[in-house]
């Protein structure tokens, strides 16, 4: 059961090796009779970042065995339910990480320097007639403090340290080896940052965990970049921090309800906004969609998986 229209690669290599079924070529209303119409014969899900497996679907399909998600984040599997039922679950960790920290480097960039702003006003014909563009803010040697040094918080760390930004960080514990300064509270971290960017799987744990206080500690000069999932921002605090200039900026990959935006974000100049496209290269992809096929055969040949879910917290 593939969830969600993904990748073309993936879809026809699937369909090739499979008996497929597409979960959105039927109506919202009448996915569960869907379901429950093939609930003998779908065996494995393959599900995204948007559409995963909660346990109203896995409570549907009583022949489910795995769940490949073509994504690196596992917060729209029920993974307690798998658990309990036995479910293998798969994720696509490691071949995003240079893509998903490229991208955040890129938005705060592109934030500071206004380069989408800077854009529309060579597009508009206002460098003719207004002039030189206003001055912006310089990124390399800005303090940036990283929520979550898993994978891809490490691969941001290492790539913001080429820019000469000292690197400061939060997780559950402090990592050992790393170099970098631990701070145990993400408010502290906030508070001794520039650009505080999120890069850590949501979970009951750190849903909200970029909230008022946290917004407020990062203040007027502050960036906050957050490549990761729309669920560990307050939204409804982001919106008016950015609006009344009490937040500084932000550069947003996610956001809490996808694809809906907050359109009162359409309007700020302070702010870059992406289509969830942090994965999004062909190359990466097609890394992706390979990741999946392999850890569905796998399991088809009761081979060991390629890429378990370790239920990790940082990503
Ligand atoms: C994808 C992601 O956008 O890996 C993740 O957790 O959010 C992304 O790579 C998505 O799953 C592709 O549809």
């Amino acid at each position: 059961l593939l969830t969600y229209p993904m990748d073309s690669y993936l879809e026809e290599k699937l369909d090739k090796r499979f008996k497929l079924f597409r979960l959105w070529e039927s109506p919202p209303e009448k996915r569960m009779e869907f379901l429950r119409s093939h609930s003998q014969a779908i065996r494995a899900v393959v599900g995204n970042a948007i559409v995963g497996a909660d346990a109203e679907t896995i409570e549907a399909l009583p022949g489910l065995e795995i769940v490949a998600s073509f994504s690196v984040g596992l917060d729209k599997v029920d993974l307690e339910k798998c658990r309990e039922r036995g479910i293998r679950v798969t994720n696509t960790p490691d071949v995003l990480t240079e893509d998903v920290a490229d991208l955040a480097i890129g938005l705060a960039i592109a934030v500071l320097r206004k380069i989408c702003v800077s854009d529309r006003y060579v597009r508009s014909g206002a460098w003719k007639t207004n002039g030189d563009f206003e001055l912006t803010s310089k990124f390399s040697g800005k303090s940036v403090g990283i929520v979550g040094l898993g994978r891809i918080g490490l691969a941001i760390a290492k790539r913001a340290e080429a820019f000469g930004c000292p690197i400061s960080y939060f997780a559950r514990s402090e990592k050992l080896g790393v170099g970098y300064k631990f701070f145990p509270r993400v408010v502290d971290l906030a508070a001794n940052c520039q650009v505080l960017v999120v890069a850590c799987a949501l979970t009951a744990e750190t849903r909200h965990i970029v909230d008022r206080e946290v917004i407020d500690a990062l203040g007027p000069q502050g960036v906050l970049i957050n490549i990761a999932r729309g669920g560990h921002v307050d939204e409804a605090q982001l919106v008016p921090a950015l609006r009344e200039g009490r937040l500084g900026g932000a550069g947003l990959d996610v956001f809490e309800r996808e694809p809906s935006v907050p359109e009162e974000l359409f309007a700020l100049d302070n702010v870059v906004l992406l289509p969830h496209v942090g994965s999004g290269t062909w190359e990466t992809r097609k890394d992706m969609a390979d990741l999946v096929l392999g850890n569905l055969e796998a399991h088809a040949l009761n081979m060991p998986l390629l890429t378990p879910c370790s239920d990790g917290w940082s990503r």
